[in-house]
Parts: C-alpha cells; sequence; structure tokens
C-alpha cells in the first residue's frame, strides 16, 4: 500500500493478523529504515566526500531552498489538522525554527534565512534563490508531494513523515565535518543552518517518536507508519535523483 494514497473508509486498514510490536521493538524497526535514508545517496555522497564542483553546491543550495520554505508550510498544515493542544503548543516551535521570530525581547532570524546565508556564502545572489530560478521540475514535484501528503493525511502520520530526522542529525554533522576542509572557497558562516539543525533535529524527533509510539499502537498501524516513513525517504531520495539528473554527479 503506498503511503501516499491515503486511505479513505473504502480501503480500511488490513485487519490485524500479527501481534502488534512493542514500542521499542517499533522504534527499532523505524530507525532500521535509515538504510534508505539520503545520506546514502550518490549525490549526497559526493556533496560530502568533497567531490562537487561549486556548479553542484549551487545547485543543490538553490533547489534545496524550495524545501526548506515548504518545511513550514507541510508544519502549519500539520498544526491545522490536529486538534490536540499540547501538541500543537510543541510543533509550532517549528515554524518559528524556520520562519524566525521576535518574541519577549528574543529575536531569531530563522532557518531560512540562515539557508540563504548559506546560498550567499556559496556564490549565489539572494534574488536568485528567492525567485526559484534554480528549481528544477522534479525538485518541485517532490516537494509538493510531502506539503501535500500533510495537508490530506491524519495528522499522526503527517508526524511520523517527519521521522526522517531520525538520521538528520549525522547528515548536518557529516557536513559541518567535511565541507570546510572540502569547499575552502564557502564562507564558513554559511554553516550555521547545519550547525542549528543538529539540535533542531532531535528536539524534533523527541516529539515526533512519541506521538508515533503512541498513536500507531496496532501491528497494521505500525506498518502503515513504516509505510509513511518510506514515503518521505523516497521523496528525500527523488529530490536527489533530481539533482543528479541536473548537475551530474559522478559516482567513485
Ligand atoms: O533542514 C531540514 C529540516 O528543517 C527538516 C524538517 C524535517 C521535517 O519536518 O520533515 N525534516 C527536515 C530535514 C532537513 N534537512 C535535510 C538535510 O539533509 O539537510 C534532512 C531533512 C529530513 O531528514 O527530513
Amino acid at each position: 500500500m503506498r503511503a501516499d494514497i491515503i486511505q479513505t473508509s473504502r480501503h480500511p486498514v488490513p485487519a490485524d493478523t500479527e501481534a502488534a510490536w512493542t514500542r521499542s521493538e517499533f522504534e527499532v524497526q523505524l530507525r532500521e529504515r535509515g538504510r534508505s535514508y539520503h545520506i546514502h545517496h550518490p549525490f549526497n555522497v559526493m556533496l560530502n566526500t568533497g567531490r562537487a564542483t561549486p556548479e553542484q553546491v549551487r545547485g543543490w543550495v538553490a533547489n534545496r531552498f524550495y524545501y526548506q520554505i515548504a518545511i513550514p508550510i507541510k508544519d502549519a498544515a500539520v498544526l491545522s489538522n490536529c486538534p490536540d493542544p499540547l501538541v500543537r503548543r510543541g510543533w509550532v516551535q517549528r515554524i518559528l525554527d524556520h520562519d524566525g521570530f521576535e518574541l519577549g525581547g528574543i529575536r531569531d532570524e530563522g532557518g531560512i534565512e540562515a539557508w540563504l546565508r548559506l546560498a550567499q556564502a556559496v556564490g549565489l545572489t539572494r534574488d536568485e534563490v528567492l525567485d526559484l530560478r534554480h528549481v528544477v521540475p522534479a525538485m518541485r514535484y517532490a516537494v509538493d508531494a510531502y506539503v501535500n501528503f500533510a495537508r490530506r493525511a491524519p495528522w499522526q502520520e503527517a508526524v511520523c513523515s517527519s521521522l526522517t530526522e531520525l538520521f538528520a542529525p549525522e547528515i548536518h554533522k557529516q557536513r559541518l565535518a567535511t565541507w570546510p576542509a572540502h569547499y575552502g572557497w564557502i564562507e564558513p558562516g554559511g554553516l550555521t543552518y547545519f550547525r542549528s539543525r543538529v539540535s533542531q533535529a532531535r528536539r524534533d524527533v523527541e516529539q515526533g517518536l512519541a506521538v508515533t509510539l503512541e498513536h500507531f499502537t496496532t501491528r497494521a498501524l505500525q506498518q502503515r507508519a513504516l509505510e509513511v516513513l518510506q514515503f518521505k525517504l523516497d521523496i528525500l531520495w527523488a529530490m536527489n535523483d533530481a539533482m543528479a539528473l541536473r548537475y551530474g554527479v559522478d559516482t567513485p
């Protein structure tokens, strides 16, 4: 069953034939899907082993901007579908992380602004990133599939789809560890975004995993959760496919 096909009453969740996994077994199943995380995609391997040209780095930064600006829209869709104020109180932080905020004298420019700083650090202008002129169709379609899924899916499934961030701290730390040495031409201040995501992803996962373990409690529902996670993993993978097709990729 494909996760992007939202189950309606016509397709009820299949009858439970097997016992549910325990919470820890279910978490192991979720984490095992890390095998298909985009850290293993040839385009990302090329990026993080220093074999990307400036054009490939710039293309990736300009295209990924479309994903970054979609995240707060996606998270607002989750909020709009979620009736639980306690969950919303935790989830709203994700919008502030990206859009920034000014609350009680504390000001944070937000992740989208930090991504624009990354863009300038790799030699792009703000305008050519903001007007999305470099974003290729397949990148748009993959990102739009994620936002539309979050709008239409039960809010708990949209929460589950964000659990690709189980594997995100590693990819951000990998960039921080490898880009300065490989890409001396990138102004180091541009990497601030990746630094902020290491802790933000960890905090996101705490809430996302708690909701997922709490809600998907039968074997059939747990299987559905794995399909939803795989759907999002495939979106990230397809985004890298789009980059490889547009900018080329050299496999080792
Ligand atoms: O920068 C990223 C980000 O803000 C988010 C939010 C989260 C979600 O809600 O799906 N996922 C995510 C991710 C970000 N960066 C990706 C990367 O490789 O830089 C990883 C991606 C994710 O793992 O889903």
